[in-house]
């Protein structure tokens, strides 16, 4: 209703734009999924098909926001970088975080089936966002090497944690006690002295997360000859067209040291 003596309450609306030329993350994270996973019989530490919803739900918002040059994804959580010159929605940080997790959200309740099976999803997922703007792609460098460790830290603790429950017959409370303090390398140590665990061979997608980026693949579809051509042999009534297409592709490497930026650099130069 335009001009009503009412409109003047738009007044009260705040401006949220993302600073210029920032990179700009969106992070959401499982709303009290220790809770989720238990009631889902999660498998422990790690269940492969939640983690491939995540990916799938990831790669649903990857699709309808393009200008999502690189996303992250461990345990619950999963953070999309939007490129520092996007004007999406006018860059509102509201807007942008709204849409990106409730997409998420609905695309994982929508693909539950697919990865779940015959497991009934018992109540509603909810996902939490936050939008966190990067100046320098030191910062935002950063920003991802610490949600990897933060994957590597916690996978190398609940794997020694859930070894010694399931496998030790260790009570909950006793496992705790024996690892507090630790090292990272006593429990390396424990893992495979006390389980003949090699840590470091254990899946990529576990130990690193999962990291979503585009690549250009060859597409190839069937186009029809133009009615005019005899079709023959040498001259079939379709032909093959081959076009370049950006599609997500999803790895499980290590995006903290140079080798990765290196081989990517597109990631970082926004070309
Ligand atoms: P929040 O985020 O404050 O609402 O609370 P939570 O409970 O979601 O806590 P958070 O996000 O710090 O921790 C993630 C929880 O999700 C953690 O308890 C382990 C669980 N979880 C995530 N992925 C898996 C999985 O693949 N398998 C199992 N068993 N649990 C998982
Ligand atoms: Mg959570
Ligand atoms: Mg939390
Ligand atoms: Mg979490
Ligand atoms: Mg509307």
């Amino acid at each position: 209703m335009a001009n009503s003596k009412f409109e003047y309450v738009r007044n009260f609306e705040v401006v949220d734009k993302c600073l210029p030329n920032c990179w700009i993350v969106v992070r959401l994270d499982g709303k009290n999924f220790h809770r989720f996973s238990d009631d889902h019989e999660f498998v422990k530490p790690n269940d492969d098909r939640a983690l491939d919803l995540m990916k799938k739900s990831a790669e649903n918002v990857m699709n309808e926001f393009k200008d999502v040059v690189i996303a992250y994804g461990q345990s619950d959580e999963f953070s999309f970088v939007l490129k520092k010159t996007t004007t999406q929605f006018s860059r509102r940080a509201s807007k942008l975080m709204s849409n990106m997790v409730s997409l998420f959200s609905s695309s994982f309740v929508y693909h539950w089936k697919d990865v779940f099976d015959h497991v009934p999803l018992l109540y509603p997922p909810a996902f939490d966002g936050r939008v966190v703007l990067y100046p320098s792609d030191q910062n935002l460098r950063d920003y991802l090497s610490w949600r990897q460790a933060d994957c590597h830290i916690n996978n190398l603790y609940n794997t020694c944690f859930w070894s010694l429950v399931q496998d030790a017959g260790c009570s909950p409370k006793d496992a705790e006690e024996k690892l507090k303090g630790s090292f990272s390398s006593d429990k390396n140590e424990l893992l495979f002295s006390q389980f003949g665990i090699n840590y470091n061979t254990l899946p990529e997608m576990h130990r690193k997360g999962s990291v979503l980026i585009w690549e250009m693949k060859d597409e190839i579809t069937l186009q029809p000859q133009a009615k005019t051509s005899a079709v023959s042999d040498t001259n079939p009534a379709q032909r093959e067209i081959i076009r370049q297409r950006r599609r997500v592709t999803c790895l499980h490497v290590d995006i903290i040291r140079d080798d990765f930026w290196n081989k990517h650099p597109e990631i970082l130069s926004g070309t």
